[in-house]
């Protein structure tokens, strides 16, 4: 009988920037998911793999406490946590396995478009508002900057104009929330993007076997995401040029065509993707019968 100590749990954001993203890609590992009655649980159909809808917020703390066994959760929250836990003496119980190429932004200083800034200096002796506040604090203390930080739980960028900050401290990703603010951005403190952890409690081997099995999947998924299948014929004389048009292929496979002793076939996965420049090189190169197709699963 299967205990729900059994099962893998991943907790992963409810509602938000982060959730689709997440659900997506676990889905596309293969995993048949089943949202609960009280909305806050997947169960996993297929594998014993269950998701924990929870605020991303609560997500580092729970792998760190072993409630969950992995978290997707964008860096700049887990970063945020790992400070959090050293200030008070503990150590954050859980590694960050990959980053997972979604959920892109960068943690960084703006102030309004009438402030005067000529550097870092000109943050002394200010006010910079932020819901990153030991983020913030590294990094005013890395530059030896005395400010004063002043925590906002939401609408960071409001901080200014209600005279609460000099400066604030937030997540940029297009850079419009600013500009509808009369604001400008000044310097990155953090390149964020959505990583997934693990504890680093002990598992079962059943539960590690599984864990690295799902992973494994993860990566596949990452790997064709922009990869491509590319078919073309060519003359082999051509074979070297060819090879060092192809993006990101490893050793290509190489086939004798029927009926010709010079024509070949050449078979590539590209692991970026081809454009329209690259197949028009290849041609003029003597590639014909050109080919390009979408990778769907790959395994290393
Ligand atoms: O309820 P819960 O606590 O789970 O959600 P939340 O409101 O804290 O988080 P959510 O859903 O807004 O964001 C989740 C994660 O998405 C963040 O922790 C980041 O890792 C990532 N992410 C990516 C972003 C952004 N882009 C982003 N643009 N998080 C927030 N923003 C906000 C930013 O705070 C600012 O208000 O969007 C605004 C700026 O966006 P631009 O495009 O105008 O620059
Ligand atoms: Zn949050």
């Amino acid at each position: 009988m299967e205990t729900s100590e059994q099962r893998v749990k991943i907790a992963v954001q409810k509602t938000g920037r982060l959730t689709e993203h997440s659900q997506d890609l676990l889905e596309r590992c293969g995993l048949k998911l089943t949202r609960s009655k009280d909305r806050l649980f997947c169960y996993g159909e297929n594998m014993p793999v269950d998701l924990l809808l929870v605020r991303d917020d609560d997500i580092p703390g729970l792998v760190s406490d072993d409630v969950c066994d992995l978290g997707i959760v964008g860096l700049n929250v887990v970063e945020e946590k790992r400070l959090e836990l050293q200030s008070v003496g503990r150590n954050a119980e859980f590694r960050q396995v990959f980053a997972l190429d979604f959920g892109h932004c960068r943690l960084s200083l703006a102030a309004p478009d009438s402030t005067k800034y000529q550097g870092i200096q000109s943050l002394n002796n200010s006010k910079i508002a932020t819901s990153y506040v030991y983020l913030l604090n590294r990094f005013l203390k890395s530059n030896s900057i005395q400010a004063e930080t002043v925590f906002f739980s939401g609408a960071v960028e409001i901080a200014p104009k209600l005279g609460k900050a000099d400066f604030i401290c937030d997540l940029v990703s297009t850079g419009a929330t600013l500009e509808a603010n009369g604001m400008r951005e000044l310097d990155v403190l953090l390149e964020s993007e959505a990583v997934i952890i693990q504890t680093r409690a002990p598992l079962s081997n059943a539960k590690q076997a599984l864990v690295d099995r799902l992973l494994q999947r993860l990566d596949g998924v990452l790997q064709v995401r922009e990869s491509k299948y590319i078919m073309l014929h060519a003359p082999r004389s051509a074979l070297a040029e060819i090879r060092s048009l192809l993006p990101g292929s490893e050793s290509p496979t190489v086939i004798p065509l029927e009926g010709s002793t010079d024509r070949v076939a050449v078979h590539a996965v590209c692991r970026e993707n081809v454009f329209w420049e690259t197949l028009e090189n290849l041609k003029a190169a003597g590639a014909s019968s050109l080919l390009v197709l979408p990778v769907e699963k790959m395994l290393a």
